[in-house]
């Protein structure tokens, strides 16, 4: 029985091209910026996104946090989204290791803040206040859908910031699947924030990594952080060299993933006791909830498990997490909504 992991697109394994990439990788030490397959992923990535530079990271945790140090102070407030990932799900990074105050503004269920609830945000000058220093932005928002942002609101936020004196830090997690759903150039999506950190390791399937771009004088500022936190890897060619192939060769088939997710969403509305809202799914990942008076959140986890199923519980009590990905197929989608229909119905 194949196992149809839905928990999320974390779990994608190396491509064979990677495999061999990571087998033949020339490597040096990155700590003295000589390890030539480094150096040309960043320089990859940088361009890929429209920055002067960009940083490997080990992960997208240490990617937000490098940029959320590099922007602000100890001290300093950083404006972001109630549902965003650097908010939720990060240990609270910011604040344990770099004295940052978070300032949490309501996520829509599209994963924009209201322009006007991020400019009541931002602190006047006041001895009692923290001093406001950046906002942080989702594309796609992992919590609100997978929902994209447009290239106009990603703007008119930057503007927000500008007149404020602001930076923006865009969580560009899945950002290239926001680009390939929006049917737009990525440098669309960055070209007005400060900073972007974008995940090898989800849908593009690379085993590790994220990047970190922005300004050179930026990047070499994130450098010294990364460094701070332990990050300053030495032959670390041997997992870019998969990134070069996640960003050569993964990109443009997210769009499979993004048809997966819409004929799951399609079918689970079908199926009585489940309940989505279909309108917003955009990407590859949905949220449903089990409605069945037939059977209980643990026990439709469990029997969908012993059918080789796996999804994550998580967003409301009876709320489930989808998430497609390299490796599920569109065969993969009808056993899943099968199993879902069997589990209910039992
Ligand atoms: N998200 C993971 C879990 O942490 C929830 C997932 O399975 O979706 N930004 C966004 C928007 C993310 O979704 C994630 C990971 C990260 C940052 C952090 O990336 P990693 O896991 O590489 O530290």
């Amino acid at each position: 029985m194949k196992s149809i992991d839905l928990r999320s697109d974390t779990v994608t394994l190396p491509t064979s091209e990677m495999r061999e990439a990571i087998y033949g990788a020339e490597v040096g030490d990155d700590v003295f910026s000589e390890d030539p397959t480094i150096n040309r992923f960043e320089q990859m990535a940088a361009e890929r996104v429209g920055k002067e530079a960009a940083l490997f990271v080990v992960s997208g945790t240490m990617g937000n946090l490098v940029c959320s140090l590099t922007h602000c102070a100890r001290g300093e407030e950083v404006i972001l989204g109630d549902k965003s990932h650097m908010f939720l799900n990060e240990a609270g990074g910011m604040s344990a290791l770099g004295g940052i105050h978070p300032h949490t503004v309501e996520n829509q269920p599209d994963g924009t803040m209201r322009l006007e609830d991020i400019e009541a945000a931002i602190r006047g000058s006041n001895v009692h206040f923290p001093r406001t220093r950046l906002i942080c932005l989702e594309n796609t928002h992992n919590r609100c859908n997978g929902s994209t942002l447009s290239v106009e609101y990603i703007d008119s936020v930057a503007g927000l910031a500008k007149r404020y004196g602001l930076s923006l830090h865009l969580d560009g997690a899945r950002i290239f699947n926001a680009a390939v759903a929006l049917g737009v150039d990525v440098k669309e999506l960055t070209r007005s924030v400060d900073s972007v950190s974008f995940c090898l390791s989800k849908g593009l399937s690379a085993p590790v990594g994220s990047a970190v771009c922005g300004s050179s004088e930026f990047i070499a500022e994130a450098r010294r952080n990364r460094k701070v936190l332990g990050g300053g890897m030495r032959q670390a060619g041997i997992i870019a060299a998969a990134g070069i192939i996640a960003l050569e060769q993964m990109v443009e088939r997210l769009k499979e993933d993004h048809t997966n997710a819409r004929c799951l969403a399609d079918g689970i509305d079908q199926i009585e006791g489940l309940s989505i809202d279909l309108a917003a799914v955009q990407t590859n990942i949905l949220y449903f909830d089990l409605v069945s008076d037939k059977v209980d959140v643990q026990t439709f986890l469990t029997r969908l498990g012993e059918k080789g199923v796996r999804l994550l519980h998580i967003g409301g009590p009876c709320r489930f997490r989808v998430v497609t990905h390299y490796g599920i197929e569109a065969e993969d989608i009808d056993v899943t909504l099968a199993a879902m229909r069997e589990v209910i119905e039992e």
